[in-house]
């Protein structure tokens, strides 16, 4: 059973509620997938090893530039963050790491955080750095921009704000930097594209000398906002360059709403995957822009699609395939927790639906070019439901098999609105 701030009674009432009909369902599943030569074991075995990082943020209430509803017992601080990220995995069994925002989870020392995460069995991911915004006591502004800036002494800012960020990383147990910048310009002449990058490219390469071997420094791009005209870190081409300009422990990180509509995204993870520059990955969903849906909420058969390239690579054993895997998401009107677990489950679907397909025969149909049966045999893995193995791989993780109605049954929320009054911080508002 995995420790957490949920009482374990909880969970016992989860596994005897639920317990019969999965075992039948589990059977029915095995049945079928055997037929298709697949051992439901494996795959179960497979899904109980997955992780996806929490990010701290995650857990507060997000909102959008027009307004943020806030909820009764939110976190108010970074620990009350950690203790909502234990709820999660202690539900889930697929959270086993938080990714730490510096400065918002700022404490004087980092390993108190530590030990808070590993009261509840958590670890440490990606920490994320932060030169978006102004915060208060910083002598330079980021209004203009920040790696790039046309200001030396802003550089050496938002470079020596990367390096603490790597010694705190490093007190944590983290074992990567992810770096992502709002810089770029609002209106056409603004900024001079090229040194605009290069200014970029140095002030990056003074992290990278800092970044510890068994590290690595992940590129995060994203096409607009706040810059509105040109992002310095546009997009996937850009963020290749870079991380290749910077060296083996420099990869790229793909946030799935970080692409101009209709772009192919898992196209994207497969070039990356092919030139060993895929470094991970921020879920999340979106109909329109970078709008920080719950993962799978919109369109889960582009997650499925994403991890068909994902399972490609670690059957064929991809050179420098280890890829990180946060959530980012923003909340605007369900509970965190809920979107969070929720989304957890819609990461382990996608990667148990890639598990099934039958890639022998897709590559025999590829290879013919039978276009029709070739789209019908990698969809085929979508249409029968894995919900058993979800819920088994939770069931012998310690998780709940209905982890929404466990947690709405614990009264989590409720408690925490008497304990947390005046919860109004944690928020990251539109990003
Ligand atoms: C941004 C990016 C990036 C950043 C986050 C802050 O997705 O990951 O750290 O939002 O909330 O849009
Ligand atoms: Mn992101
Ligand atoms: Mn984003």
């Amino acid at each position: 059973m995995t420790d957490g701030p949920i009482a374990a009674h909880v969970i016992e009432n989860d596994h005897q509620t639920h317990g019969t009909e999965l075992r039948e369902d589990l059977d029915h599943l095995g049945n079928k997938l055997a037929r298709r030569g697949i051992d439901l074991e494996s795959v179960v075995e497979k899904v109980r090893g997955l992780g996806v990082a929490i990010p701290t943020w995650g857990v507060g209430v997000g909102g959008t530039r027009f307004g943020l509803f806030p909820i009764a017992g939110e976190p108010r601080n970074v620990f009350e963050k950690i203790d909502d990220c234990a709820v999660i995995h202690q539900l889930s069994a697929a959270t086993p790491t938080l990714s730490p925002h510096f400065p918002w989870d700022r404490v004087e020392d980092p390993t108190e955080l530590r030990q808070a995460a590993a009261r509840w069995g958590l670890a440490f991911d990606a920490v994320n750095s932060n030169t978006f915004q102004d915060l208060p006591g910083q002598p330079h502004s980021y209004k203009f921009g920040s790696l790039s800036h046309t200001d030396p002494a802003v550089r050496r800012q938002a470079i020596d704000h990367n390096l603490e960020c790597i010694e705190i990383g490093t007190a944590l147990g983290s074992k990567a930097l992810t770096v992502w910048v709002g810089d770029g310009a609002n209106f056409p002449g603004q900024q001079d594209f090229t040194g605009a990058l290069e200014r970029y490219l140095e002030s990056t390469r003074a992290i990278y000398a800092a970044i510890p071997d068994d590290w690595r420094m992940l590129v995060e791009h994203k096409p607009y906002e706040p810059a509105l005209y040109a992002s310095v870190i546009a997009d996937w081409g850009t963020s290749y360059a870079c991380a290749t300009e910077l060296g083996p422990k420099a990869q790229c990180l793909v946030d799935l709403g970080h692409h101009a509509p209709a772009t192919n995204i898992e196209m994207i993870v497969a070039r990356l995957i092919q030139f060993g520059k895929l470094g991970g990955f921020h879920f999340n969903d979106s109909k329109y822009g970078d709008d920080d849906l719950d993962t799978g909420s919109i369109d889960p058969f582009q997650i499925f699609l994403v991890f068909h390239e994902l399972v490609n690579a670690e059957q064929s054993g991809a050179k420098g395939f280890a890829p990180a895997f946060m959530l980012d998401q923003s909340h605007n009107v369900t509970d965190p927790i809920e979107s969070l677990i929720n989304s957890a489950v819609a990461v382990t679907r996608a990667y148990a639906q890639a598990l099934l397909v039958d890639r022998q025969k897709l590559a025999e149909l590829q290879q013919s070019n039978d276009a029709l049966l070739a789209a019908n045999t990698l969809r085929a893995a979508t249409e029968l439901s894995v919900e058993p193995i979800l819920r088994e791989a939770r069931r012998r993780s310690g998780g709940a098999i209905d982890p929404i109605s466990a947690y709405r049954a614990a009264g989590y929320r409720e408690a925490k609105a008497g304990e947390r009054p005046h919860s109004l911080v944690g928020r990251s508002g539109i990003v």
